[in-house]
């Protein structure tokens, strides 16, 4: 029995040590990537218990991430290592102005892609009490998105909790129209739906924080944290709605791995029953911790942090 249960694909990432176009970094600093992983990883250190089901290869890039995950104390026992398959990886470029660093993918064909609806032990995901689920995963091949869809279904019939981070990754779709239809499917049968701005506005066709948050209410989500940036988030829920100002950043390192903490911030604090404004407020501290640091994962907190913060 365990509190959060997640599926996703789990990347070695190489970041580059300093700015450039990625083929002239002469080194890179080796860390672990994923949205799913970054979520459960942040799950578990802020003290919840935490499944994770995938796939990796054998190869030193699948044991290096499978003993990161062990070594956070997830439970991985619904990983399965394929000495056939490839673990998947990427680089990501550094930048200095704030913005997006350049990816480069490295995951087509990966082990983590070829997961199925059959990958998918009922009991155990069931043993858990809250799934949460990002657009990245069913992205990455059409028997992942089988299996994340089928993950909910279970999960929603069986009267779990679930949460959401569309997570939009538009180079992993056909087109974009597949994306906003699949991804919104999705997102329909969540409880907590966690967009950006941004891909609010591209799933939904709406402008504002507050009529994105409106759109997914209407179909069933019973809150939406809508991610504002600097701005913080704004929030419309069954308690209520309003804005939580962003946190104080010294300087951005690298804005990937931000949402994966918005996640974990909100996700652990309703699951520890707190009011809906503190999870946002805790979503918002870790997100600002999160783009200060390099790798996806650095800046998620302890238990121990989060009580030293009063969050
Ligand atoms: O949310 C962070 C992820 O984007 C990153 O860790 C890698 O899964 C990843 C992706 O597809 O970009």
């Amino acid at each position: 029995r365990f509190d959060v249960a997640l599926f996703g694909e789990m990347l070695l990432l190489l970041v580059a040590d300093r700015p450039g176009p990625l083929e002239s970094v002469p080194s890179f600093h080796k860390r672990t990537a994923g949205a799913e992983t970054n979520v459960a990883i942040g799950l578990a250190r802020a003290g919840l218990r935490v499944g994770w089901a995938s796939r990796l290869g054998t190869d030193s890039m699948g044991r290096y991430l499978l003993g990161e995950m062990r070594r956070e104390g997830i439970d991985c026992s619904r990983v399965s290592c394929d000495p056939a398959q490839r673990t998947g990886f990427q680089f990501k470029g550094r930048v200095t102005d704030g913005s997006d660093p350049p990816v480069e993918y490295h995951r087509k064909g990966s082990a983590a892609s070829r997961m199925t609806p059959a990958d998918i032990d009922v009991d155990w995901l069931l043993g858990a009490r809250h799934l949460h689920a990002t657009g990245v995963f069913p992205a990455i091949s059409a028997t992942a998105l089988a299996t994340a869809r089928q993950a909910l279904e279970l999960m929603r019939a069986a009267g779990r909790t679930i949460s959401f981070d569309p997570n939009l990754r538009p180079t992993l779709w056909a087109t974009p129209e597949d994306m906003r239809r699949e991804i919104n499917a999705l997102a329909f049968q969540a409880d907590w739906v966690l967009p950006g701005l941004e891909e609010g506005r591209f799933l939904t066709g709406e402008r504002s924080p507050e009529a994105i948050a409106r759109f997914y209410r209407e179909r069933g989500a019973s809150l939406v944290a809508v991610k504002l940036g600097p701005e913080g988030a704004y929030y419309d829920g069954e308690q209520g709605s309003g804005h939580v100002p962003g946190f104080p950043v010294r300087e951005v390192v690298d804005t990937v791995g931000a949402g994966d903490g918005f996640a974990v911030g909100v996700v652990s604090a309703l699951l520890e029953g707190r009011g809906t404004a503190d999870a946002v407020r805790r979503g918002a501290w870790i997100g600002a911790r999160a783009v200060q640091v390099l790798g996806d994962t650095e800046g998620l907190p302890t238990r121990a942090e989060l009580q030293a913060a009063g969050l």
